[in-house]
């Protein structure tokens, strides 16, 4: 486990304890523990000894080893085993938390959602101290919520559900290709269901297999050219699986990849020939005549296309880009990554941990930019630890000749559109993005008064998640992006592609829109964690989308032209 699985399982326990009626003695000594480790600016395999921190005593510093080692911690699985299993998703019930929770199932003997709907609605609940009516109303809500599917979910969870399903079917026989359709290829931001097309020789054999996968909880269609399930997962989830002949499989796939609106225009291409698309083939009407292809290419190439990748398939003008050779961005243009935190602040990792993994990503260079200390759930850094971050960053730095890491923050525009770092102290920082972490509700107006000063300011390279939503979950700060674009581009300041597929701002309809603005896009991780940076790869799909190109990034720059990009703010400002 790393630093921040440590810290949150410590917290885990400390709420399971307080579920159990523990005495706030034992809580207490969890909650101080995880708030000793998060203080301290070193990794977990930096601190030997957890107990010479003080806040940690023997006890907690020993379930702090077992855990850093083994991943796991008997009190904490013990503690899994005494708690009703239906308690534990009612912690991330809006409005509930460990002391609610703990309430409730002491006082009330309430143990799944079922048996708190019912207290609910009863009227005891309003009657335990610290509750009320209103208390009681809104758990009713959250109740409510969390038990219905949204219609779309967003490509966050679809993509791990997809990963997890593909697992079992690279196991699978008798599949001669196979490939991800719809709406999860195209990676759109929130998916309804997921779609396959499997290249087959035994249907009969296959549909039995499928049928076998991991939480199948429903066969809601089983034919011989589609099979449909449904997965019992935190939310249900469908999915299509078209079988078809390997003859069909890159016209299926055409097909089944979408977008609807893609390929209404591509059958319009193909009747101008004379001729009709489908998922079997292309049909020449005259000569009845079916072509077949060995590749969605060839299939292409046939209309007078090049190949469009599929996040590209909008049915916007992707049919017209492409009657020409076309060059977006591949994730083997990416050189860096500008946006990422370490333990200095709330991530995982130390920065020379944090270099390592980016440099074995292949890159060639990165920055750390941890939170700045209006931040202060984050341990955001001040202007005197800055200056000793710098320190560490110049060290590590050092250590390679192939590889370069920037001393960065990400600052936080304060409500009252001030900025939180000293411009003495920005002024040393190879890289400052900005970002907007409180009063989401304010007016348009006031939010992009916050915006405009950091756009002014000669040394802010970045704006951050420049509308601050999450996607399913919080629509965001009500930013006016156009006017965003346009004075990013004057001011010399590149806006984020937050490529967590939690955010993914700016949405590939505002990258569009970056291009006729001609404003520099960084593609940024956010990486809390090391397995984050991989996160590259959606902010890569996403900016394929919106097919821009590679002068337009940030990141497909060498470290020469990054640094005459950054310095080529200032240089202006200066003017
Ligand atoms: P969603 O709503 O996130 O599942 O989006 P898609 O695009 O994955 O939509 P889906 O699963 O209904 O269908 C997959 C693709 O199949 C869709 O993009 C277009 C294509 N398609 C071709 N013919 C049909 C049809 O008759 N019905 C539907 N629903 N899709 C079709
Ligand atoms: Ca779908
Ligand atoms: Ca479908
Ligand atoms: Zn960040």
């Amino acid at each position: 486990m790393n630093k921040k699985e440590v810290i949150q399982a410590l917290e885990t326990i400390a709420v399971y304890m307080e579920i159990k009626g523990e005495n706030t003695f034992k809580t207490s000594a969890y909650r101080k523990a995880a708030q000793a480790l998060e203080q301290d600016e070193r990794s977990l395999a930096e601190i030997e000894n957890p107990a010479s921190l003080s806040g940690i005593g023997k006890g907690t510093a020993a379930v702090i080893q077992e855990l850093r080692d083994t991943g796991q911690a008997g009190v904490l699985e013990t503690l899994k085993a005494d708690i009703p299993e239906g308690l534990i998703p009612l912690l991330d019930l809006q409005g509930l938390g460990g002391r609610k929770v703990a309430k409730l199932y002491q006082e009330l003997q309430i143990t799944d959602a079922a048996s708190l709907k019912q207290a609910c609605e009863s009227g005891h609940v309003r009657e335990l101290s610290g509750f009320g009516a209103k208390t009681e109303e809104k758990i009713l809500a959250a109740l409510e919520d969390a038990g219905s599917r949204p219609e779309r979910l967003p490509v966050a969870f679809m993509l791990e559900t997809a990963e997890m399903l593909e697992e079992a079917i690279r196991g699978l026989t008798g599949i001669k290709r196979w490939a991800r359709a719809g709406s999860l290829r195209r990676m759109e931001e929130t998916v309804k269901d997921l779609d396959y097309i499997l290249s087959v020789e035994n249907t009969d054999a296959v549909r039995t297999e499928l049928q076998e996968l991991p939480h199948v909880s429903a066969v809601i269609a089983d034919g011989a050219s589609k099979v449909s399930l449904e997965l019992a997962l935190s939310y249900p989830v469908q999915v299509d699986f078209r079988l078809t002949d390997d003859d069909a499989f890159a016209t299926t796939l055409h097909h089944f990849t979408g977008s609807k609106d893609h390929n209404v225009q591509i059958r319009q291409i193909a009747k101008s020939r004379g001729e009709r698309v489908s998922e079997y083939g292309i049909e020449n009407l005259e000569s009845k005549e079916v072509t077949s292809f060995s590749s969605e290419e060839a299939f292409f190439h046939y209309l007078g296309l090049y190949y469009i990748p599929p996040e590209a398939r909008r049915g916007a003008d992707e049919t017209i880009t492409y009657q020409q050779p076309y060059e977006t961005v591949e994730r083997s243009d990416i050189k860096g990554d500008l946006h990422m935190h370490t333990t200095w602040s709330d991530g995982a990792l130390s920065v020379e941990e944090m270099a390592e993994e980016v440099r074995s990503r292949g890159h060639e260079w990165m920055a750390v930019t941890d939170h700045s200390k209006f931040l202060q759930v984050a341990h955001g850094l001040d202007e005197e630890r800055i200056l000793r971050q710098i320190e560490e960053i110049r060290r590590v730095n050092e250590k390679y000749d192939d590889f370069t890491v920037l001393a960065g923050i990400e600052m936080d525009i304060r409500p009252d559109g001030t900025l939180d770092i000293e411009d003495e102290v920005l002024s040393q920082l190879d890289v400052v993005i900005a970002s907007i972490h409180s009063s989401f509700s304010q007016s348009r107006e006031d939010i992009m008064m916050r915006l405009d000063a950091a756009l002014q300011h000669p040394s802010v390279n970045i704006i951050a998640h420049p509308t601050g939503r999450l996607i399913g979950r919080r629509e965001g700060y009500d930013a006016d992006v156009q006017t965003l674009l346009e004075k990013a581009a004057e001011t010399g300041t590149a806006l984020e592609l937050n490529a967590n597929p939690n955010r993914l701002d700016l949405s590939a309809a505002w990258l569009r829109k970056a291009v006729e603005t001609n404003t520099v896009i960084s593609i940024n991780t956010d990486a809390h964690t090391p397995k984050m940076l991989d996160h590259m790869e959606i902010g890569t799909a996403s900016a394929k989308k919106a097919l821009l190109q590679k002068e337009q990034i940030l990141n497909t720059r060498n470290i020469d032209d990054l640094r005459a990009f950054l310095e080529g703010k200032k240089e202006r400002t200066e003017r």
